[in-house]
């Protein structure tokens, strides 16, 4: 399942001077509740944990910016971002990074959420791949784990949030669910 996701969302082109990487998370979440989040291109620090602020310019559509900042601690304070693909059937969000004072040059990244399930309950299965420049001075190798360490805190981020989000919405009992909402249909 997730090699054939891969190969159908997350296939990139990567140059000579360039790595790309997929990351898979497994979210005990439904999926509704992972992509009410990860849609949200104007707020990426509902579960983005380095992120203080952000604002758009745009209607949301394809094509809008974002204009990021980041907390202090990191070799960075802004990132400019494109929305490249917002896909509400198919659960697919795409993202170009366009400028900041940061590293991350021809950065381009694709996200995207599954339905499984786990442990016998609805679960969420997320991947999210990039392309990036390798900086001077820098190898393939240092550039893949500096991105992939940060995607991953995202996605743990995000699995936490949705999680709680998940147990919030208080699911009740089957057996309590099932016959009251039988009741108010017959
Ligand atoms: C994302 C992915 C990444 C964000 C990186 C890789 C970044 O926001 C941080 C530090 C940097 O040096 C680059 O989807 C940049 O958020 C946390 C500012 C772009």
């Amino acid at each position: 399942m997730e090699a054939q996701f891969i190969e159908r969302y997350h296939s990139h082109q990567p140059s000579e001077h360039q790595c790309s990487s997929s990351l898979v998370k497994h979210i005990k979440a439904p999926v509704d509740i992972v992509w009410s989040l990860v849609r949200r291109f104007d707020q990426p620090q509902k579960y983005k944990p380095f992120i203080s602020r952000c604002t758009v310019k745009g209607d949301l559509t394809i094509g809008s910016v974002r204009e990021v900042n980041v907390k202090s601690g990191l070799p960075a304070t802004t990132s400019t971002e494109r929305l490249e693909l917002l896909d509400d059937e198919e659960h697919i969000l795409g993202i170009r990074i366009v400028g900041g004072d940061h590293r991350l040059k021809n950065y381009s990244s694709v996200i995207t959420v599954h339905p499984e399930t786990l442990d016998g309950r609805p679960g969420t299965l997320v991947i999210e791949s990039f392309v990036v420049d390798v900086p001077e001075g820098n190898t393939k190798e240092e550039t893949c784990y500096f991105v992939k360490a940060l995607i991953n805190c995202n996605l743990k981020s995000l699995a936490d949030v949705s999680e709680r989000m998940a147990m919030q919405g208080g699911v009740l009992p089957v057996s309590v669910t099932w016959s009251s909402s039988n009741q108010i249909e017959t």
